[in-house]
């Protein structure tokens, strides 16, 4: 592929952001004003009732042309068309990259060498189905007869932050009496704490692992296992109490649990992408299995927008563009997303390991090292909690953070004029950024305040909002699962698309695998409690001191 940097549209972006750099939002509106189509209805684009408006960016016309032609130059359109068709793309671990076939509703057949993939996937689906059900409606119950009112996920990364966003923003539709616990942290402390909760005769535990070799989930799993043995003195019993969610079935049965209690998926479906195939199991049973199939519905909605509506009105594709002319023209370090709406916060925990550990990467797909900003800083908060924290920095601060507003238009919770508030406060946010407050308005309000003429000449410079902050606005009617589901295969896709333009494999994560090996050789040498002098100064040093301290096993 030519180098990023050298497509003519790449070269034109450069040229172009020195002529927009300066220009003010302000003013974009207002020269958008006179013309025939207004700048919402040409920077705006609709899924669904999820809308998109993205007209209070630092674009205009020419910008939006110039970025549409950088993704048609970058071959964004066949890089998707290969992904949807089952080619290898993760080009480090030689596997296609097939989590849309996992909600490929449509169920026209998918291809991994030669063979459909449909069919396995209809297969497991129907298992999870059956499963959950039983457990839900109470025809499979614990060992003593119990009906299993807690389910315990031990899973971590990709095994958990994936299905830990949807059951917390999905509590709505959650069974009444089903309960359900995320144990991923490998400290003591996260099992111990969830184990104190719940009682072992009515608990079901998910070992999900796609390699069933994670350390920190094989040591929870192995803990939950003797907590459950311990107390209920019946080893006999895991059998009934622990499932498995994995692609290493012969590990699953060395643990101890049973064929027809073992959910499969497999390795063309990445960790982070694999909410959608059985490690959604805690979705299903915490939600019932026709929630989970309308998340599905909902991504696969979302998949087909990606698939067909052309880049100028393609929602993933536009917000990957933005994301990317803030960071390599504007050199943003970081993006951030708002959600105004209580249910969703775990929503950036998990964007922040779709999108970092996707696309924090130095090396291009032809083994090179980049000249070019890669993947951005992740992170938010829920609105309107934000702006009683940090929002300062986005109104006045020095560093340039666009920022995504996420919020439904009803709330599952109406009380009084609450979300009528929130609603306000997450509109007024977004046109204050991109207006700011210029010199005369800050001084008629404090001249109206009634603010002395030597005080006001004081405290003015103060009170100036330089505005011109970028904002996407994404409002949906409601946060059911079907319009989750489609948010979430939109960040994909749109991580997807950067991933594509920036010429790196989004779908490897070798640095998780290297973090895996530097600490088992670490604990070796801990477990066997003598100084150390293997590792560097600083690293030994600390190893003794711990030793000094007599840590903990
Ligand atoms: C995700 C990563 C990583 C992975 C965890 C858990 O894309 O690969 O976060 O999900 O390391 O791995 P296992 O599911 O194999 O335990």
């Amino acid at each position: 592929m030519q180098k990023l940097t050298e497509l003519s549209s790449w070269k034109a972006l450069e040229a172009h952001f020195e002529q927009i750099k300066d220009v003010h939002m302000r003013d974009l509106f207002e020269q958008d004003a006179s013309q025939s189509e207004s700048r919402f209805k040409k920077f705006s684009t609709q899924m669904d009732d999820i809308l998109l408006d993205f007209s209070k960016n630092r674009i205009n016309d020419e910008t939006f042309r110039l970025l549409c032609d950088l993704a048609k130059e970058a071959d964004v359109e066949q890089w998707r068309d290969q992904m949807y068709s089952g080619e290898p793309i993760n080009i480090s671990e030689f596997r296609p990259v097939l989590h849309t076939a996992l909600r490929n509703r449509s169920n026209s057949p998918v291809y991994v060498d030669g063979e459909n993939v449909m069919p396995k996937i209809n297969r497991v689906l129907a298992q999870i189905r059956y499963f959950t059900e039983r457990v839900r409606g109470g025809h499979l119950r614990g060992y003593s007869g119990h009906l299993i009112t807690d389910v315990v996920n031990i899973g971590i990364g990709g095994s958990d932050l994936g299905p830990h966003v949807v059951c917390d923003s999905m509590k709505p539709y959650a069974q009444r009496g089903m309960n359900v616990h995320f144990v991923s942290n490998v400290d003591p402390t996260h099992l111990t704490e969830i184990l104190k909760s719940v009682k072992p005769e009515s608990t079901l535990f998910i070992i999900s692992s796609k390699t069933f070799t994670t350390q920190e989930t094989m040591l929870n799993a192995h803990s939950a296992r003797q907590w459950f043995v311990e107390l209920t003195g019946n080893e006999k019993a895991v059998a009934r109490h622990f499932v498995a969610v994995t692609v290493n079935k012969k590990s699953a049965t060395e643990f101890g649990i049973l064929e027809e209690n073992m959910f499969e998926f497999w390795d063309w479906v990445g960790g982070r992408y694999s909410l959608w195939s059985a490690i959604g199991l805690p979705i299903a049973l915490y939600l019932g299995m026709d929630h989970f199939e309308e998340l599905l519905d909902g991504a696969h909605a979302m998949d087909m927008h990606f698939k067909s509506a052309p880049i100028e009105k393609n929602m993933p594709v536009i917000l990957a563009l933005l994301g990317i002319w803030y960071n390599n023209f504007f050199d943003a370090q970081s993006h951030a997303v708002m959600a105004y709406n209580q249910y969703l916060r775990r929503l950036p925990a998990y964007l922040q390991q779709l999108d970092m550990e996707s696309n924090g990467k130095t090396i291009n797909r032809e083994g090179e090292r980049v000249d070019y900003l890669t993947g951005p800083i992740i992170w938010g908060e829920t609105g309107s909690n934000c702006q009683h924290a940090f929002f300062q920095l986005f109104h006045q601060g020095t560093k340039p953070v666009p920022v995504d507003f996420l919020i439904p238009a009803q709330s599952k919770n109406p009380l009084g004029e609450q979300h009528c508030v929130l609603l306000s406060n997450y509109f007024a946010q977004t046109r204050a950024l991109m207006r700011g407050k210029t010199e005369a308005e800050a001084r008629a309000e404090l001249e109206e305040a009634g603010y002395a003429a030597d005080m006001i000449e004081e405290v003015l410079p103060h009170k100036i909002f330089e505005g011109n902050k970028p904002t996407n606005s994404i409002l949906f009617k409601n946060l059911d699962p079907r319009t989750l589901g489609a948010l979430l295969a939109m960040y994909e896709h749109k991580v997807f698309v950067q991933g594509v333009i920036w010429n790196i494999n989004s779908f490897d994560q070798w640095g998780v695998e290297y973090g895996k090996q530097l600490a088992s050789e670490i604990q070796q040498e801990l477990a066997a409690r003598e100084q150390t002098s293997s590792y560097d100064d600083s690293t030994n040093e600390l190893i003794n001191y711990c030793m000094s301290l007599k840590f903990s096993d």
